[in-house]
Protein backbone atom coordinates (compact mmCIF):
# COMPACT_ATOMS: atom_id res chain seq x y z
CA UNK A 1 0.00 0.00 0.00
CA UNK A 2 1.06 3.26 -1.12
CA UNK A 3 2.21 5.05 2.07
CA UNK A 4 3.19 8.85 0.98
CA UNK A 5 1.21 11.53 -0.15
CA UNK A 6 1.61 11.89 -3.93
CA UNK A 7 0.13 15.49 -3.87
CA UNK A 8 1.80 18.54 -3.12
CA UNK A 9 0.78 22.09 -2.87
CA UNK A 10 3.24 24.17 -5.42
CA UNK A 11 4.75 27.53 -4.75
CA UNK A 12 2.95 30.33 -6.50
CA UNK A 13 5.36 31.52 -9.51
CA UNK A 14 5.29 35.62 -8.00
CA UNK A 15 4.78 36.81 -4.52
CA UNK A 16 1.67 37.23 -2.95
CA UNK A 17 0.77 41.05 -3.81
CA UNK A 18 2.48 41.23 -7.14
CA UNK A 19 -1.13 40.67 -9.00
CA UNK A 20 -3.03 43.50 -6.91
CA UNK A 21 -4.91 45.72 -6.67
CA UNK A 22 -7.10 43.39 -8.97
CA UNK A 23 -6.18 40.64 -6.96
CA UNK A 24 -4.72 41.51 -3.80
CA UNK A 25 -2.77 39.52 -1.41
CA UNK A 26 -5.33 38.70 0.59
CA UNK A 27 -7.27 36.77 -1.50
CA UNK A 28 -4.62 35.15 -3.39
CA UNK A 29 -2.82 33.87 -0.47
CA UNK A 30 -6.85 32.09 1.24
CA UNK A 31 -7.05 31.42 -2.61
CA UNK A 32 -3.64 29.66 -2.50
CA UNK A 33 -3.41 28.49 1.17
CA UNK A 34 -6.59 27.10 2.06
CA UNK A 35 -8.54 26.61 -1.40
CA UNK A 36 -5.79 25.01 -3.31
CA UNK A 37 -4.23 22.80 -0.17
CA UNK A 38 -7.90 21.72 0.58
CA UNK A 39 -7.85 19.71 -3.06
CA UNK A 40 -4.48 19.03 -2.91
CA UNK A 41 -5.36 17.74 1.18
CA UNK A 42 -8.70 16.09 -0.65
CA UNK A 43 -6.69 13.83 -3.51
CA UNK A 44 -4.40 12.77 -0.91
CA UNK A 45 -7.07 11.33 1.60
CA UNK A 46 -9.14 10.23 -1.61
CA UNK A 47 -5.80 8.34 -3.20
CA UNK A 48 -5.55 6.74 0.43
CA UNK A 49 -8.66 5.74 0.44
CA UNK A 50 -8.52 3.90 -2.59
CA UNK A 51 -5.49 1.90 -1.94
CA UNK A 52 -6.93 0.12 0.83
CA UNK A 53 -10.61 -0.20 -0.96
CA UNK A 54 -11.94 -3.69 -0.99
CA UNK A 55 -12.64 -4.02 -4.92
CA UNK A 56 -15.96 -5.93 -3.93
CA UNK A 57 -17.39 -2.34 -2.45
CA UNK A 58 -18.97 -0.82 -5.48
CA UNK A 59 -20.92 1.91 -3.58
CA UNK A 60 -17.78 2.79 -1.45
CA UNK A 61 -15.88 3.02 -5.12
CA UNK A 62 -17.97 4.95 -6.99
CA UNK A 63 -18.02 7.40 -3.99
CA UNK A 64 -14.39 7.62 -3.91
CA UNK A 65 -13.69 7.78 -7.59
CA UNK A 66 -15.96 10.76 -7.39
CA UNK A 67 -13.85 12.18 -4.66
CA UNK A 68 -10.93 11.72 -5.93
CA UNK A 69 -11.47 12.92 -9.76
CA UNK A 70 -12.96 16.20 -8.01
CA UNK A 71 -10.26 16.51 -5.75
CA UNK A 72 -7.47 16.09 -7.89
CA UNK A 73 -9.15 18.20 -10.77
CA UNK A 74 -9.05 20.81 -8.52
CA UNK A 75 -5.63 20.39 -7.88
CA UNK A 76 -4.93 20.62 -11.38
CA UNK A 77 -6.94 23.26 -12.23
CA UNK A 78 -5.38 25.75 -9.60
CA UNK A 79 -1.93 24.34 -10.16
CA UNK A 80 -2.71 25.66 -14.31
CA UNK A 81 -4.54 28.88 -12.99
CA UNK A 82 -1.43 30.41 -11.29
CA UNK A 83 0.68 29.46 -14.00
CA UNK A 84 -1.78 30.87 -16.72
CA UNK A 85 -1.25 34.70 -14.96
CA UNK A 86 1.78 36.79 -14.69
CA UNK A 87 1.86 40.07 -13.37
CA UNK A 88 4.07 41.50 -15.99
CA UNK A 89 1.64 40.58 -19.24
CA UNK A 90 2.93 41.17 -22.43
CA UNK A 91 1.36 39.84 -26.17
CA UNK A 92 1.63 36.79 -27.37
CA UNK A 93 4.52 36.22 -30.38
CA UNK A 94 3.25 36.50 -33.71
CA UNK A 95 2.72 32.97 -34.05
CA UNK A 96 0.66 32.47 -31.03
CA UNK A 97 -1.05 36.14 -32.57
CA UNK A 98 -1.78 34.64 -35.69
CA UNK A 99 -3.01 30.99 -34.48
CA UNK A 100 -5.77 33.44 -32.42
CA UNK A 101 -6.51 35.40 -35.16
CA UNK A 102 -7.16 32.35 -37.67
CA UNK A 103 -9.33 30.78 -34.49
CA UNK A 104 -10.94 33.52 -33.04
CA UNK A 105 -10.85 36.51 -36.26
CA UNK A 106 -8.54 38.88 -34.01
CA UNK A 107 -7.32 38.86 -30.34
CA UNK A 108 -9.84 41.12 -29.28
CA UNK A 109 -12.90 38.55 -30.08
CA UNK A 110 -10.78 35.76 -28.42
CA UNK A 111 -10.36 38.00 -25.03
CA UNK A 112 -14.56 38.38 -25.53
CA UNK A 113 -14.81 34.47 -26.38
CA UNK A 114 -13.01 33.48 -22.82
CA UNK A 115 -14.96 36.35 -21.10
CA UNK A 116 -18.28 35.21 -21.69
CA UNK A 117 -17.21 31.57 -21.19
CA UNK A 118 -16.19 32.73 -17.61
CA UNK A 119 -20.16 34.96 -17.36
CA UNK A 120 -21.81 31.73 -18.59
CA UNK A 121 -20.90 29.10 -16.07
CA UNK A 122 -23.52 28.71 -13.90
CA UNK A 123 -22.96 28.35 -10.45
CA UNK A 124 -19.13 27.34 -9.55
CA UNK A 125 -16.53 26.89 -11.93
CA UNK A 126 -13.43 27.96 -15.11
CA UNK A 127 -13.42 29.91 -18.27
CA UNK A 128 -10.73 27.96 -20.39
CA UNK A 129 -8.26 28.03 -23.34
CA UNK A 130 -8.36 24.47 -24.86
CA UNK A 131 -6.44 23.14 -27.73
CA UNK A 132 -8.99 20.75 -29.51
CA UNK A 133 -7.34 17.02 -29.56
CA UNK A 134 -8.49 16.74 -33.09
CA UNK A 135 -7.97 19.10 -35.49
CA UNK A 136 -5.52 21.32 -32.63
CA UNK A 137 -7.65 24.26 -33.07
CA UNK A 138 -7.72 26.83 -30.29
CA UNK A 139 -11.02 26.59 -28.45
CA UNK A 140 -12.77 28.17 -25.62
CA UNK A 141 -15.10 26.77 -23.13
CA UNK A 142 -16.20 26.90 -19.92
CA UNK A 143 -15.90 24.09 -17.33
CA UNK A 144 -18.30 23.31 -14.27
CA UNK A 145 -17.05 22.77 -11.23
CA UNK A 146 -13.58 21.28 -11.83
CA UNK A 147 -13.84 18.82 -14.70
CA UNK A 148 -17.68 18.98 -16.07
CA UNK A 149 -17.99 19.41 -19.38
CA UNK A 150 -14.58 18.91 -20.90
CA UNK A 151 -13.40 17.10 -24.07
CA UNK A 152 -11.53 14.00 -23.27
CA UNK A 153 -7.98 14.60 -23.80
CA UNK A 154 -7.93 18.42 -24.80
CA UNK A 155 -5.36 19.90 -23.65
CA UNK A 156 -5.89 22.98 -21.07
CA UNK A 157 -3.63 25.79 -22.23
CA UNK A 158 -4.85 28.50 -19.71
CA UNK A 159 -7.90 28.73 -17.53
CA UNK A 160 -9.47 31.44 -15.19
CA UNK A 161 -11.31 30.97 -12.06
CA UNK A 162 -14.65 32.11 -11.65
CA UNK A 163 -15.55 30.40 -8.15
CA UNK A 164 -16.86 32.88 -6.28
CA UNK A 165 -14.07 32.42 -3.78
CA UNK A 166 -11.63 33.64 -6.61
CA UNK A 167 -12.47 36.99 -6.43
CA UNK A 168 -15.78 38.20 -4.14
CA UNK A 169 -13.33 39.90 -1.70
CA UNK A 170 -12.51 42.23 -4.29
CA UNK A 171 -14.93 42.28 -7.01
CA UNK A 172 -17.82 41.08 -4.97
CA UNK A 173 -20.39 40.24 -7.75
CA UNK A 174 -18.41 41.61 -10.74
CA UNK A 175 -17.49 38.58 -12.19
CA UNK A 176 -16.72 40.18 -15.58
CA UNK A 177 -14.34 43.02 -13.55
CA UNK A 178 -12.70 39.83 -12.15
CA UNK A 179 -11.99 38.20 -15.84
CA UNK A 180 -11.14 40.87 -17.90
CA UNK A 181 -8.51 41.49 -15.13
CA UNK A 182 -7.25 38.03 -15.49
CA UNK A 183 -7.10 37.81 -19.16
CA UNK A 184 -5.16 40.95 -19.42
CA UNK A 185 -2.48 39.23 -17.11
CA UNK A 186 -2.38 36.23 -18.77
CA UNK A 187 1.31 34.66 -19.11
CA UNK A 188 1.41 34.19 -23.12
CA UNK A 189 5.11 32.46 -23.14
CA UNK A 190 3.80 30.29 -20.60
CA UNK A 191 0.65 29.49 -22.72
CA UNK A 192 3.13 29.02 -26.20
CA UNK A 193 5.09 26.37 -24.32
CA UNK A 194 2.29 24.50 -23.66
CA UNK A 195 1.68 23.89 -27.34
MN1 LIG B 1 -10.27 28.44 -6.87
Amino acid sequence: MPTTKPYVLPDLPYDYDALAPWCPAETLQLHHLKHHAAYVDGANDAAGHLAELDPDDTASLTAWQSTFAFNLAGHVMHSLFWTSLTPEPGLPSPTMKSRLVDDFGSLVRFRDMLTAACMSVQGSGWGALTSDPMTGHLRVRSILNHNDGGVPTAQLLAVVDVWEHAYYLTHRNDRAAWATAAIEHLDWRAIESRL
